[in-house]
């Protein structure tokens, strides 16, 4: 039996996450496996509501370490209610977002101590991290045009430029440190050609 196997995608705004996704998940059932595609913030009915509450525009203040703690209260249930259940089932997860994000968003982004965000992995979620996370890497002006020519701005879409520098440099650093781990592609290309970057990342990094 081939073993199940937890893939994240990651990047700032607008690098493709989305279709990625569907590509990565494509290639695994192309190549006999179940997949569970999932999402964070969401993916839970608590994650999702997290998810509204962190990117709409709306009057509730939220401070950096509560963002932090938010994205980790809904990255447990998440675990809890479907990324453990379904690798215990042998399928095989893709999901847009996971702690990367979170060093990349509240560490980079926020600049909150990173050891805050070590304390939580480590409470939340331990020793289980993705199999390999696949980083689409794209400079903020690419992003942010293509992500606001699709629609408005969220709250994160807000930022300023510079934010997303801080957020682009924080996931390289990781993707860099981890380098076995990570596989960074470079969104900037036309999408056919992403899509083959990822497709022959899969074949030749999966089991
Ligand atoms: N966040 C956080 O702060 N901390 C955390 O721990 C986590 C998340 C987990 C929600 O993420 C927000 O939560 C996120 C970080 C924060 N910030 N924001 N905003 P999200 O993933 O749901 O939101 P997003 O990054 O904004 O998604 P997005 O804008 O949809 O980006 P995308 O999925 O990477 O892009 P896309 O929808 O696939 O593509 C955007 C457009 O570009 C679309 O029209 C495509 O057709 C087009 N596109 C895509 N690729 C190409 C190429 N290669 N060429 C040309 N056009 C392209």
């Amino acid at each position: 039996m081939t073993q199940a196997v937890f893939i994240t995608l990651e990047g700032i705004e607008g690098v493709g996450k989305t279709s990625a996704v569907a590509c990565v998940a494509d290639w695994l059932r192309d190549h006999g496996r179940a997949v569970t595609v999932t999402r964070e913030p969401g993916g839970t009915e608590l994650g999702e509501r997290v998810r509204a509450l962190v990117l709409e525009h709306n009057d509730v203040p939220i401070a950096p370490l509560a963002e932090l703690l938010l994205m980790f209260a809904a990255r447990a249930q998440h675990l809890e209610q479907r990324i453990r259940p379904a690798l215990a089932r042998g399928e095989s997860v893709v999901c847009d977002r996971f702690t990367d994000a979170t060093y990349a968003y509240q560490g980079g982004g926020r600049g909150l101590p990173l050891r805050h965000i070590d304390s939580a992995a480590e409470l939340v979620h331990g020793d289980l991290w993705p199999t390999l996370t696949v980083l689409l890497d794209a400079s903020p002006e690419v992003g942010l045009s293509r992500a606001r020519a699709r629609s408005a701005a969220d709250r994160f879409e807000s930022e300023k430029l510079q934010f997303f520098e801080r957020v682009r440099a924080a996931y390289l650093e990781r993707a860099s440190r981890e380098a076995r781990r990570f596989a960074v592609i470079d969104a900037s290309q036309d999408m056919a050609k992403v899509h083959a970057d990822i497709r022959a990342l899969l074949a030749a990094r999966l089991p």
